[in-house]
């Protein structure tokens, strides 16, 4: 072979190569499209508390990725020992509210309340030993106890308990948080964080805009790439008043907003979420859906499907929110997206993860 000929056969494999490697990119970027059109984009919207991180962080324990790293860990410590503080203190808060008198029989429930009170004015507080004691002393007393409960099932007090009833775990210098503890975390960190996850083999790629609630120039950026809204509400809140508006009338009035002016491409994936709060109240009887939508004492759910063993009472609340939302959504007619129900509660993992995949059907 003279040299020509060998220049020649250079070029060719040359070309050969770079056909090669078009063809290998052409590959991948079918696969990236069909991976992406396979992939349900979710953004999730909804009021102020109605569960958006609960579900965000749910999302990412079914990726797998619950905490990245030791330093989201140590985070994540330091954040869950400051809602133990806040809850204590809004224990201590209810207590003088409601019983101003509640420590003066018992000298030792009112040493507790005073280092809450003068813990609750430190910044850059360092959890001492002695906070957990005297937090535990008050979250175990009797006259306590019940001071909140009332508080709590009068919507006075929105706070679960659920650290509290964790002190002795949470206290431990070597204190690991359980997925249940992060998805009780309240922290706010404000920005569009994502996650992407996978239910029965279906992708999610979830994007939840911390910090922002319903405001509709939000989704209007992401209108284009967006499968479905996941429209979270707080179906609890129905006694509960945000800035004097009530807090369940205050979604039904923005959910009417999206539903109204986004595209009828896009579906609405309406999480009624805090079904196990809803219950409770309910139950309990002491604050009443009537007093707050009258029109409720003449509700009769048409097509309910109960849970297993589910009293009558919660069967007909919780369909009679579900029936609120859906009429708006009706209302908006052809113009508007279509919309789905569902029943959650975010800290329910087993819940979202069925939740998620009845979803995965229907964007
Ligand atoms: N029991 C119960 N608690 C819930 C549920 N969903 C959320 N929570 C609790 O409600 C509180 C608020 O939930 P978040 O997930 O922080 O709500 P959010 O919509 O992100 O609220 P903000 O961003 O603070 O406006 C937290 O204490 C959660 O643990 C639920 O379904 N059941
Ligand atoms: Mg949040």
């Amino acid at each position: 072979m003279n040299r020509f000929q060998g220049c020649l056969r250079e070029g060719e494999q040359e070309e050969k190569g770079q056909l090669e490697v078009i063809r290998e990119t052409r590959r991948q970027l079918k696969e990236h499209k069909r991976l992406y059109l396979a992939t349900r984009r979710l953004l999730l919207l909804g009021g102020n508390e109605s569960g958006r991180s609960t579900i965000f962080k749910q999302a990412k324990i079914l990726a797998g990725k619950a905490l990245d790293g030791k330093r989201e860990q140590a985070t994540a410590v330091h954040n869950i020992r400051s809602n133990l503080k806040a809850d204590i203190e809004t224990v201590v808060a209810t207590v003088k509210h409601l019983s101003p008198d509640a420590g003066l029989d018992h000298p030792e429930i009112q040493l507790s309340l005073d280092y809450i009170v003068s813990a609750s004015a430190q910044r850059d507080f360092s959890f001492p030993p002695e906070f957990y004691e005297h937090a535990r002393a008050l979250w175990e007393d009797a006259g306590v106890r019940d001071c909140c409960e009332r508080a709590r099932l009068c919507g006075l007090m929105d706070c679960s308990g659920y650290f509290l009833d964790r002190i002795d775990v949470i206290k431990q210098p070597d204190y690991e948080p359980s997925h249940q503890d992060l998805l009780h975390c309240r922290v706010h960190t404000p920005g569009v964080f994502e996650t992407k996850f996978q239910v029965d083999q279906v992708s999610f790629h979830l994007f939840y805009p911390e910090g922002l609630n319903y405001s509709s120039q939000v989704w209007a950026e992401y209108v284009d790439h967006l499968s479905a809204i996941v429209f979270v509400v707080d179906s609890s809140s129905y006694d509960l008043n945000f800035s004097g508006t009530n807090k369940l009338q205050e979604a039904l009035n923005s959910f009417r907003s999206v539903c109204c002016t986004c595209p009828s491409s896009l579906c609405v994936l309406l999480f009624l979420n805090k079904q196990d709060l809803l219950a409770e109240k309910v139950l309990a009887g002491e604050s009443k859906i009537e007093d707050h939508f009258p029109e409720f004492a003449h509700y009769t759910p048409q097509d309910a499907t109960p849970e297993p063993g589910e009293d009558p009472r919660v069967t007909r609340a919780k369909y009679f929110i579900r029936d609120k939302f859906l009429s708006i959504s009706r209302a908006c007619g052809s113009e508007g997206c279509r919309c789905s129900a569902h029943f959650t509660c975010a800290v329910d993992a087993e819940n979202l993860r069925r939740v998620f995949s009845q979803c995965a059907n229907l964007v």
